[in-house]
């Protein structure tokens, strides 16, 4: 399929409730929306890089610029048999993962599209539903987080996962496990501890916790791998594994024992695939991370976590734990086993919705060949 337009629309939208992580507080949420047309066809991926750079180095503004600068002068124009000839032809722009990864989500829905297969076919998922569960932001008390996760389990969530920070982290955690003993329960760090300060998280290793998600920094594999060996609770790695390589060094090293696998992160759903394929095969479980997505993203998230080796529920919860108004016509509901249907029509599955689309665009812009 050869590409004759891309268009990249950066959204801001609205959440439910503010979401806050140890790198701060946000109340909107930023992406770009990608469209890109081919054959009469149109297929949509999304960059999940925010407004800050506070996940990770990129930003929609870096985003906007390399794609406008590099990738879609060099996407314009190529011919595609397969989604996974995407890689090999950007390896010139280094990094930027985000940017690419949002570009090549785009091709597997244009794909799919036009061969009448669905992500989940496409990649080899083997679900028709998944397991998920809800990433809870930092609260402003213990109390009110226990109050906070209360409402989630209300609303059937069978798996908790608790944003912490250095001096948030213990107390809350205690917290909740005193209230609810038998949760399926995890923390996420967002690499707000250094090998040093990570001391202070020892008491979490007696609160029968799943896992402790990105403690230290994301280029500190070694660190990792030096903490894992004082804890029995499993370290996973979310910002570190920003290709199939880390991954591979990772567990070589014993820097972690799951990974958290975001098709944005590492540039695109290839390369998540080839991560959960490296895992399988060693025997180490991954789950599907979250970045507030959108239903486009979402969509992805859902396809990508019915692979087999998806051991543990995904941060994929349902859109109205995120926004009043999605992108997306369609709009993802928990299932009372706390699961969510896998999409089943063709490529991602979902259709945008243009006014909607229209309403959280802040800038656009369309590219040709
Ligand atoms: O570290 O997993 C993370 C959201 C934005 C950036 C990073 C992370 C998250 C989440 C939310 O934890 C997951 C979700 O529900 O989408
Ligand atoms: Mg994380």
């Amino acid at each position: 399929m050869k590409i004759d337009q891309i268009t990249l629309y950066h959204l801001r939208m609205p959440l439910v409730s503010h979401f806050e992580t140890s790198f701060g507080r946000s109340y909107n949420r930023d992406c770009i929306l990608v469209e890109i047309a081919a054959d009469g066809l149109t297929g949509y991926g999304e960059d999940v890089a925010d407004r800050d750079p506070g996940y990770s180095y990129e930003t929609a503004g870096t985003s906007w610029h390399i794609i406008e600068e590099f990738l879609a002068p060099l996407m314009l124009g190529m011919d595609f048999a397969s989604p996974v000839d995407f890689h090999p032809q950007f390896e010139q722009v280094r990094g930027h993962l985000m940017a690419k990864a949002g570009l090549e989500m785009a091709l597997w829905d244009l794909v799919g599209k036009a061969t009448g297969l669905s992500l989940r076919q496409m990649l080899g998922g083997v679900h028709e539903r998944v397991a998920v569960g809800v990433s809870v932001g930092i609260q402003d008390s213990p109390e009110t987080l226990v109050k906070t996760v209360e409402g989630y389990l209300n609303q059937g969530y069978g798996r908790i996962k608790i944003k912490i920070k250095p001096g948030r982290d213990v107390a809350e955690t205690q917290a909740v496990r005193s209230a609810f003993p038998d949760i399926r329960l995890q923390v996420d760090a967002n690499s707000a501890y250094s090998l040093e300060s990570a001391a202070a998280l020892h008491p979490l290793d007696h609160l029968n916790l799943l896992l402790i998600e990105q403690p230290l920094f994301e280029d500190d594999l070694w660190d990792h791998r030096q903490l894992q060996t004082q804890f029995t609770t499993p370290i996973c790695l979310d910002e570190s594994i920003i290709s199939p390589r880390h991954a591979r060094q990772a567990l070589d090293m014993g820097a972690c024992r799951v990974i958290n696998i975001k098709a944005g992160r590492v540039g695109g759903l290839g390369h998540a695939l080839a991560i959960h394929n490296l895992c399988q095969d060693r025997g180490v479980p991954v789950w599907c991370g979250g970045m507030l997505e959108t239903g486009v993203g979402r969509a992805s998230n859902l396809a990508l976590a019915s692979l087999p080796n998806f051991k543990l529920p995904g941060d994929i919860s349902a859109s109205d734990r995120y926004y009043v108004q999605d992108i997306t016509h369609e709009r993802f509901a928990l299932n009372s086993d706390s699961t969510i249907d896998v999409p089943t029509g063709p490529g991602l599955g979902v259709t945008v919705d243009t006014d909607a689309l229209k309403k959280f665009t802040v800038k656009m812009i369309t590219l040709r060949a």
